[in-house]
């Protein structure tokens, strides 16, 4: 039966290139920062990024993690938005990492604005109420199904952000998805962060690991604490030398998972699947499958049977996310599969 995996660009595999530069990288101790290879892999991420410094991580969830420890203080608040990653999916890590409490904010279609988040921000001053500490925004937004932040709106938090001193953490595991369709560079979208977290091993089918850039002191102290997390790597410059080909050589390849993800979204419109079309800008296609009386987990089963892998984004919607390896031709057959399983109305 054919397979087509869809459950996350994060099942993406190495290509022939990065694996002949993993082979060859030059490598040495990064603790003792010997390593040339995650040396040139930091320093490209942070001028992809217009950012001084560049630290590579073993996740997107310890780049967020680490953003928000070295940015914040033991009782601070972190405002979020109520569906992000780092609030949803990294086990609570903010207070148990950061000590900071979470102040989850509804967005819309996963974009929180500027006045929503200034309404927010703690008065400071008053010894019953926490610090504002940090601002996290998610580009793309992964539960919103890879909405993009407009740049103005960006343009607008950070003038909050300068206002009241706080700073503003990216949590970009996509940015240069939101980069790709928004047709700036992930600069652009950057400069409205302090620090961001971009990851290598989703879309650009790296194996491992992701990036967190920001100010040459921010990145020091994110460094101590990778190594209080035990993510001191060695010779690392063996994955690091294919993060260095994810950002080199698969970046702009991200417009025809862009152009899937978009051909399979009118298509579940077309059968009359209950689609937002408006989330679907990069390449995450989420549906909701209530009105089929199912649960995404029992779609999900029944896509299965048909060789289709999915992912359930909460109790009644389902993800499928095109990536590198994910062709034209797979896509036709998954909508096949899909006209098949709806029932008609
Ligand atoms: N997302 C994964 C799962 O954890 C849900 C996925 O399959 O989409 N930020 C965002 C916006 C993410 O989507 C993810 C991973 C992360 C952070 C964490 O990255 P990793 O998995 O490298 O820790």
């Amino acid at each position: 039966m054919r397979i087509v995996d869809l459950r996350s660009d994060t099942v993406t595999l190495p290509t022939r290139e990065m694996r002949d530069a993993m082979y060859k990288a030059e490598v040495g101790d990064d603790v003792y920062r010997e390593d040339p290879t995650v040396t040139a892999l930091e320093e490209l991420g942070a001028d992809l990024l217009g950012k001084e410094a560049g630290l590579f991580v073993t996740s997107g969830t310890m780049g967020n993690q680490l953003a928000a420890m070295a940015h914040t203080k033991k009782s601070d608040e972190i405002i979020c938005e109520s569906e992000s990653h780092i609030y949803c999916y990294e086990v609570a890590g903010l207070a148990c990492l950061s000590g900071a409490q979470s102040r989850p904010l509804a967005g819309d279609r996963g974009i929180l604005t500027a006045g929503r988040i200034r309404g927010a921000i703690r008065p400071g001053g008053d010894v019953h109420i926490p610090d504002t500490g940090l601002i996290c925004l998610e580009n793309t937004h992964n539960r919103a199904g890879g909405t993009c932040y407009p740049l103005a709106e960006l343009e607008a938090i950070r003038a909050v952000a300068d206002e009241y001193r706080i700073p503003v953490h990216m949590d970009g595991a996509r940015i240069f998805n939101a980069a790709v369709a928004q047709g700036v560079s992930a600069g652009e979208i950057a400069r409205h962060a302090d620090s961001v977290q971009f990851c290598l091993s989703k879309g650009l089918a790296a194996p491992v690991g992701s990036l967190l850039v920001g100010s040459r002191d921010f990145v020091e102290t994110a460094r101590r604490y990778r190594k209080m997390l035990g993510g001191g790597l060695r010779q690392a410059g063996i994955l690091a030398a294919a993060g260095i080909v994810a950002l080199t050589g698969m970046v702009d390849r991200l417009a025809e998972d862009h152009a899937n993800a978009r051909t399979l979204g009118e298509a579940l419109a077309n059968l009359d699947y209950c689609i937002d079309l408006g989330t679907v800008q990069t390449n995450l296609v989420i549906f909701d499958v209530a009105p089929l009386g199912l649960t995404a987990a029992a779609f999900v089963e029944r896509l299965a049977a048909s060789g289709v892998k999915a992912g359930a984004s909460g109790e009644y919607r389902v993800r499928l996310v095109t990536h590198y390896g994910i062709e034209r031709s797979d896509i036709d057959y998954v909508a096949g599969v899909l006209a098949r399983l709806k029932p008609p109305c």
